[in-house]
C-alpha cells in the first residue's frame, strides 16, 4: 500500500474528497506525525491553493464548499490531538467570547482559534457566524468574559468588527473587556486603526495575544 504523505492531504481537501480525508488523516497520526503538522502542512496548505483558485474563477462556490467540508472533517478528528498537543496545556484563565462578525460565514479559522485558545486552558464561548455586534455585547455582560476575539475573512464584513468594538466600548461595564481580531484580510495596521486591542495572524498567536494582554 503507498504511504500517505502531506500531499494526500492536502489533495483531499482541493478535491473535496470528504469520502477518505478521515481515513489518510489517521493513518498519518498512527504513523506519528503531529496534528499540527498534519493541519498546517496537509490541511492548510491545501485550502491556501483552494483559496488561489477560487480568486482565478478556477474553482467555484460548490467545489470550494466541498473542499470546506472536508478540511471541517478533518479538524473535528484533530481537535483532541490539537488540545492535547497545547505546548502550555490548560495553565490560562479567563474567558473568551469568540464569533465571525455579521455579514460573514467563514468559520474555519474561527473555529481553529477557538481549539487553540481551549487548549491552552481559556474557557471559550463561541457565538458561531454573522454575529451581530449586540449579540457580542449580550454575550460579554451574560458571561463576564474578559476577551473577546473577532474573526473576518472578507474584506466588505471587516467593517463589523470596528462597530463591534464601538458598541462595546460604549458600555461603561464592558470597559475591562479586550478584544483581538484575526482573519485573511486583516492587519496590524487595521487593528491599530479601529482600536483593537490585539491582532493575531493565525489560530496559534491568538493565544499569545491574549496572554500578553493578561499580563497587561
Ligand atoms: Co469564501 N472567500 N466566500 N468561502 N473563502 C475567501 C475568504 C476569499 C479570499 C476567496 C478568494 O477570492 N480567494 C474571498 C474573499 C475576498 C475578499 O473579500 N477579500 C471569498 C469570497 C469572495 C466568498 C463569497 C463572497 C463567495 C460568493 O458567494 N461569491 C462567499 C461569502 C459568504 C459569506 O461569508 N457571506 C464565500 C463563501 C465561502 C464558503 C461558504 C464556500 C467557504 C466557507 C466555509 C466555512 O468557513 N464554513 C469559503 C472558503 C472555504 C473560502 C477560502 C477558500 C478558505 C477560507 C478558510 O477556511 N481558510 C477563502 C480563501 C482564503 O482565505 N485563502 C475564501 C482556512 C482557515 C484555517 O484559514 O480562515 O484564514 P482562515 O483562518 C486563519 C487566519 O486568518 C487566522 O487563523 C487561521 C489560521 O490559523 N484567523 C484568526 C482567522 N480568524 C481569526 C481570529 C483571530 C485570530 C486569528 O482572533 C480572534
Amino acid at each position: 500500500m503507498n504511504a500517505v504523505t502531506f500531499d494526500h492531504i492536502s489533495r483531499s481537501v482541493i478535491t473535496g474528497a470528504t469520502g477518505t480525508i478521515v481515513k489518510q488523516v489517521e493513518t498519518l497520526l498512527d504513523d506519528g506525525l503531529t496534528a499540527r503538522e498534519i493541519l498546517n502542512q496537509g490541511l492548510m496548505a491545501g485550502m491556501s491553493v483552494v483559496g488561489d483558485r477560487f480568486r482565478r474563477n478556477e474553482m467555484f462556490l460548490p467545489q470550494v464548499l466541498l473542499s470546506a467540508q472536508a478540511m471541517k472533517m478533518a479538524v473535528d478528528l484533530l481537535k483532541p490531538k490539537l488540545l492535547d498537543e497545547s505546548e502550555e496545556g490548560g495553565n490560562a484563565h479567563g474567558t473568551v467570547v469568540v464569533g465571525t462578525v455579521k455579514g460573514d460565514m467563514h468559520d474555519i479559522g474561527k473555529n481553529l482559534v477557538k481549539i487553540m485558545l481551549s487548549g491552552a486552558g481559556f474557557e471559550v464561548i463561541d457565538l458561531g457566524t454573522n454575529v451581530t455586534e449586540q449579540k457580542f455585547v449580550d454575550s460579554l455582560r451574560q458571561s463576564g468574559a474578559q476577551y473577546v476575539g473577532l474573526s473576518a475573512l472578507l474584506s466588505s464584513t471587516m467593517k463589523h468588527m470596528k462597530a463591534v468594538i464601538e458598541a462595546i466600548r460604549r458600555e461603561p461595564d464592558l470597559d475591562h473587556v479586550r478584544v483581538i481580531i484575526g482573519g485573511a484580510p486583516v492587519s496590524r495596521e487595521f487593528a491599530d486603526t479601529i482600536g483593537a486591542d490585539g491582532y493575531a495572524p493565525n489560530a496559534a498567536s491568538a493565544v499569545d495575544v491574549i496572554k500578553g494582554l493578561e499580563a497587561d
